[in-house]
């Protein structure tokens, strides 16, 4: 290694001492001993433009293992990023763009948020796809705009967990040549050496995934990570796992190797200890050798350059292919077209009885022809979610032109690579499975709704009415939990005029994720459903006179039976109005006003109905109302007969009207 190899290493090293040091807080053990692989990877091989973070063709570099944050931090800042020495010296700190992990849109460079381990990998696998689907959309003889390579850095702690596995296997069966991951082996965790837990053989497993698996026994040799990322480039059908032997808090003499150095500060004479150890100034802090800022510099300039003959090489594109060019503004804008709100296919349904997941199946298909950027599917539930775009083909190894992704049984993978999906830019990304499923996916959905991606989730088989398949597959707590994810925004349409609707609203959401919640049964179409919808909540059925006696509040597939039990109250006398309750996400951003036209204040009687558990619902219920929900799981029977025993059914809701 050359004196400023070894120098750069240790700048990024004792940044990170320093920031954790100053912070009492942090992960010293990964910067310390992944930075040498990092540096690699970084001068030699990433392809990247500090002054333009965001260039589309840019290396993807995920640091999945995000507790290390301050391994990016330091190269973000050496490489000069926007992120100042009073950042890193700010590090944890409050109104800091150097989160305690990584977190998307904090800090330019960031690619994703990280921290929960795991998804990062996952995210990257979505980064992979995303950047051979476009590659295969967009490059012509002769110009490769996107050919970019996605690099993500891993830990034991993410080796270890499912969604990796989920992930990599889809990888590999994918053949996504493109994607490396260099493995921080280091064999230390949180609890101590990883062989109190995690005996298996890795690189077998990753082998028989389909991965290329490649071994470094000495992590400090920069020039070893350089073959083997050479290497790992040259190979173009099968990702390629890195599995680098490093030692966790490398330099520091009483705690290297052990879990001691993984999440707390060296200690201030530890610190000094290891500055001599690796021949560091003792006295100095946040040090950073005039040599060093001079490589970098040098290092920078490098990198403008690649981006610069990328500019050219997208001029030189506009020019032959102009309508490619128009084409590239509209995927990557995220605009949507206005005519799309126009077709009247969207609202096109017969008077029939039809489930909502069938209605957004055909609003689907409408949308993909206005947004040919739409990819997605489902984890292995298609046929049930209805969300195969049926004009577009399946993305696999020999078809990088698809659009449908069959994630496989993956859930959580599917969360996270959606959102992996939509960080890379040029998508729109969409998943489905049962709501029930969202269990097994929840950490990818928070993340999702932590950056605020336009990922949409559609969960069908919404309530207990899914019936036979039981309570295991009759979702009761699953509204309350999505509802209470800040940034998500939750619709539950009542047929397929308000599906559309909810549709129209998501496709065109920018700033935060959606769930399309969406019924197995087959739903009436209700005659007054319309684009009011768009407001969240909105009359769907008046009363029939000046006086408003209670107001009814549903959503979903328990608007209709609402209506019903309104028409026998009316009948008898009472006035009664219904109030489709889409998403309250949305109504409660509406003004004070129309919230107020909706839902009078003065009218105190007020019955929510919903098929799930009745949490949330209190302040639109209010002081005097009540709500019809499920406090218990559902039963095996037929969906009719479970929401009837469970009091969701016109009669019922008609009693409990009374009862107000
Ligand atoms: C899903 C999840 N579970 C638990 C944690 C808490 N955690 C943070 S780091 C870590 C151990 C990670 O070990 P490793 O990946 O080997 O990192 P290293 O010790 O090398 O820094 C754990 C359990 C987490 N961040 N995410």
């Amino acid at each position: 290694m050359s004196a400023i190899e070894e120098q750069s290493i240790n700048t990024i090293r004792f940044l990170a001492v320093d920031a954790v040091e100053k912070a009492s807080s942090g992960h010293p053990g990964l910067p310390m001993g992944g930075a040498a692989m990092a540096y690699a990877l970084w001068t030699q091989f990433l392809k990247h433009d500090p002054s333009t973070p965001d260039w589309p063709d840019r290396d993807r570099f995920v640091l999945s293992a995000g507790h290390g944050s301050m391994l990016l931090y330091s190269l973000l800042h050496l490489f000069g990023y926007d992120l100042s020495m009073e950042e890193i010296k700010n590090f944890r700190q409050w109104g800091s763009k150097t989160a305690g992990h990584p977190e998307y849109s904090h800090a330019p460079g960031v690619e994703t948020t990280t921290g929960p381990l795991g998804q990062g990998f996952a995210n990257a696998v979505g980064m992979a796809i995303a950047e051979q689907r476009l590659a295969a959309e967009f490059n012509r003889e002769g110009y490769p705009l996107v050919d970019h390579y996605t690099y993500v850095y891993a830990g034991d702690g993410c080796m270890m967990e499912g969604i990796t596995s989920e992930a990599a296997s889809l990888a590999g069966h994918l053949k996504l040549g493109k994607l490396i991951c260099l493995y921080d082996d280091n064999d230390i965790t949180i609890d101590g050496r990883t062989d109190i837990a995690f005996t298996e053989d890795t690189g077998k497993r990753f082998e028989a995934y389909g991965w290329q698996v490649i071994k470094i026994e000495e992590g400090n040799r920069v020039e070893l990570v350089n073959e083997a990322i050479a290497e790992a480039k040259e190979e173009e059908d099968r990702p390629t796992l890195i599995m680098v032997k490093t030692i966790i808090g490398y330099g520091s003499p009483n705690k290297q190797g052990t879990a001691d150095v993984h999440g707390a500060p060296l200690g201030e004479e530890e610190v000094v200890k290891t500055k001599k150890q690796l021949g560091w100034p003792e006295d100095k802090e946040f040090y950073i050798p005039e040599a060093v800022k001079l490589h970098f510099a040098g290092l920078r300039e490098k990198s403008k350059a690649q981006k610069e003959e990328w500019d050219v090489l997208f001029k030189d594109y506009c020019r032959e292919y102009p309508e490619m060019a128009e084409q590239w503004d509209s995927w990557f804008s995220g605009q949507v077209p206005d005519q799309l709100a126009e077709d009247p296919r969207l609202l096109q349904f017969d008077d029939k009885p039809l489930a909502t997941r069938a209605a957004s199946g055909q609003v689907m298909q409408v949308l993909a022809e206005y947004l040919p950027n739409m990819i997605g599917g489902s984890a292995d539930l298609n046929s049930s979610t209805k969300t195969r775009l049926k004009a577009f083909g399946d993305f696999q190894s020999d078809n990088r032109s698809g659009s449908n992704i069959n994630f496989g049984v993956r859930e959580h993978a599917m969360g996270a690579i959606l959102s992996g999906l939509c960080l890379h830019g040029g998508l729109r990304p969409f998943g489905s499975t049962f709501l029930v499923f969202l269990d097994y996916m929840k950490a990818a959905v928070r993340l999702a709704s932590l950056m605020q991606l336009p990922v949409i989730f559609v969960y069908t088989h919404d309530s207990v009415a899914v019936g036979e398949d039981g309570p295991t597959h009759q979702p009761i707590e699953h509204l309350a939990n999505l509802r209470s994810i800040p940034h998500l925004h939750v619709l539950r349409p009542a047929d397929g005029v308000e599906t559309a609707a909810a549709w129209l609203h998501v496709i065109q959401r920018r700033c935060g994720p959606s769930a399309l919640i969406l019924s197995r049964q087959k739903l009436p179409q209700l005659p007054n459903s319309g684009m009011d919808a768009l407001k969240g909540g909105y009359i769907i059925s008046a009363e029939n006179g000046d006086r408003l006696d209670l107001i009814i509040i549903a959503s979903g597939s328990e608007v209709a039976p609402s209506i019903e039990a309104q028409e026998k109250l009316q009948a008898e006398g009472r006035s009664v109005r219904i109030v489709s309750m889409v998403s309250r996400e949305l109504f409660r951003a509406q003004k004070e006003s129309y919230r107020e036209e909706v839902l009078p204040a003065a009218v105190k009687k007020r019955l929510v109905v919903e098929a799930a558990v009745p949490m949330g619902w209190e302040d639109i219920a209010g002081p005097g109302g009540k709500v019809i929900g499920l406090e218990d799981f559902g039963a095996s029977a037929p969906g009719e007969v479970v929401m009837e025993k469970r009091g969701i059914c016109a009669e019922n809701i008609y009693k409990q009207a009374l009862k107000l």
